[in-house]
């Protein structure tokens, strides 16, 4: 009776033992799934690119005004694939609700505002971010910018 005793004391601490072993492991194993989601770091993997929204006034030789609106830069470059966050301020009072040709991507740069328009492009071309407000020519120029993926 004595032997059966400690041999169930003996059961029950492997037992214990073993659920502790399995705790600790399961931790660290959770530990490690949480570090490596955190660990891709989608931030650091994407490249940042800054846009604002400008506006030109100038006079013509008999004083009548003139004014147009771009994007600036006007251009930017992409590789295939890439991941970027445009980000765009709105300096001036105008709202700019754009779209980007061939995409289901739109927004609107609005005044004092940012807008961040996440990017990634898995065809090559030239793509162009068309503003509604100044997007004809009799309006002014056109407030086009374009998006060049290689
Ligand atoms: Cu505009």
């Amino acid at each position: 009776m004595k032997f059966l005793a400690i041999k169930k004391d003996t059961i029950l601490f492997f037992l214990a033992a073993g659920v502790v072993f399995a705790a600790i492991y399961g931790w660290f194993m959770f530990k490690e799934d949480n570090t490596m989601v955190f660990n891709q770091q989608a931030d650091s993997e994407v490249r940042e690119i800054d846009m604002i929204t400008a506006e030109l006034k100038s006079h013509s030789v008999d004083g009548k005004q003139m004014e147009t609106f771009r994007w600036d830069p006007g251009t930017i470059f992409l590789e295939k694939g890439e991941k970027v966050n445009l980000y765009i301020s709105g300096i001036g009072n105008e709202d700019h609700p754009f779209y980007i040709e061939g995409t289901d991507i739109s927004g609107t740069v609005s005044e004092g505002e940012q807008t961040l328009v996440p990017l990634q492009f898995e065809k090559a071309g030239t793509y162009r971010l068309i503003c509604e407000t100044h997007a004809h020519r009799d309006h002014s120029v056109p407030m086009i910018g374009y998006i060049v993926v290689n």
